[in-house]
């Protein structure tokens, strides 16, 4: 497998890098940009909400795949972005994280890094049938982050390089991304998710995006092909395509709840 030529652009400072390359992906930018910012002013996590992180102190990093992969099947890209960061956390800090449905990275309960996937299948030039897809990572290096988080510092005992860790995210996603092109490529990434992903299997609350914010409480069964996350619960099965999910334990199933799928308030 070849691996992925990466051209690698720094800033000190930056909106987002997600945006950054969303911009340069629509004026025709190639596969294998990246964007690395020392600080982003308006950092973006999923569903609108912010990421934090103070200058000098995380790794974030955007990267721009063309996968020649239908728009509903993106997801192997998105698993193929937390396994490599993973992988590189694992290599560089000797920290290895678990990966938490659809797309954060923690170690124990706390949250390490997070992982934002955005489209833009109208966006010009690449190989014919490609999607652009601006896959953004944040990780936490030397601050623990907000609302209990944690950092590569604390979990290593010792300072983490950013560049070396940039270099490891991407050898290890360079490895994976020609797998993204077809059917086979892609069903091999998302059984390593399946392998790797520490929702399956556990008792889940997980609230449905949409505007009827509903809720389930269940089992986290599996994650099927187009990288859904599978719930059995009182009430049948769902599958859940986006949402936020909190790992519960067994006994934090509340007995009404268990298992039926629930309405706030
Ligand atoms: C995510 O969203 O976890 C995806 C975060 C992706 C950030 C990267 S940085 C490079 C690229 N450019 C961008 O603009 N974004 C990407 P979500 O699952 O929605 O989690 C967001 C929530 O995580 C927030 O509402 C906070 O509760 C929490 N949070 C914010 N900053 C954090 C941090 N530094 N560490 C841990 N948790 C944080």
């Amino acid at each position: 497998m070849t691996e992925t030529p990466w051209d690698v652009r720094r800033f000190v400072r930056l909106g987002s890098t997600n945006d950054w390359l969303l911009e340069q992906a629509r004026a025709g930018a190639a596969a294998g940009t990246v964007a690395v910012a020392d600080y982003q002013q308006s950092g973006r996590g999923r569903l609108g909400r912010r990421w934090e992180a103070p200058p000098g102190t995380s790794l974030l990093v955007s990267v721009l795949l063309r996968p020649l992969a239908p728009a509903a099947s993106l997801y192997p890209a998105t698993a193929a972005v937390a396994l490599s960061f993973a992988d590189a956390c694992a290599e560089v800090a000797g920290v290895v994280p678990e990966v938490k449905w659809p797309n954060d990275l923690l170690v124990g309960d706390r949250k390490l890094a997070g992982v934002l996937a955005e489209s833009n299948p109208a966006a010009p030039g690449g190989r014919a049938g490609s999607v652009a897809l601006v896959v953004g990572v944040g990780c936490n290096v030397s601050w623990d982050g907000p609302d209990g988080a944690t950092s590569l510092r604390r979990n290593a005992g010792r300072d983490v390089d950013r560049d070396e860790l940039l270099a490891a995210y991407l050898g290890a996603l360079g490895r994976r991304a020609g797998l993204l092109d077809d059917r086979a490529g892609r069903e091999l990434v998302v059984d390593e998710l399946r392998r790797r992903c520490a929702t399956i299997g556990r008792a889940v609350g997980v609230r449905l995006a949409g505007p009827a914010a509903e809720e389930l409480t269940g089992v986290a069964e599996a994650v099927d092909d187009h990288g859904r996350l599978v719930v059995r619960h009182e009430g049948g099965t769902t599958a859940v395509s986006a949402g936020d999910v909190v790992h519960l334990r067994p006994f934090e199933m509340p007995p009404t709840a268990k298992g039926s799928a629930v309405r706030p308030g």
